[in-house]
């Protein structure tokens, strides 16, 4: 599922707080992109980044 980067079955804040923390650099996404679930990725540069961020949080958001 796209934005599912915790693999628990749904997108929600959770997801949102692993790329944000990747954003800040308070993650290392070596540390995040391992994790996550294929099919996560949203724009397919198999990493974690401002594309998931954005994305999970206009689906949070109900914008989706
Ligand atoms: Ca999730
Ligand atoms: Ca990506």
């Amino acid at each position: 599922m796209p934005g599912d980067l915790d693999g628990n079955g749904s997108v929600d804040l959770s997801d949102a707080i692993i790329a944000l923390k990747v954003l800040s650099g308070m993650k290392p996404a070596e540390l995040v992109t391992p994790y996550a679930p294929s099919g996560s990725d949203v724009d397919g540069n198999l990493r974690v980044g401002i594309e998931e961020a954005a994305y999970i949080l206009e689906d949070v958001a109900g914008l989706r």
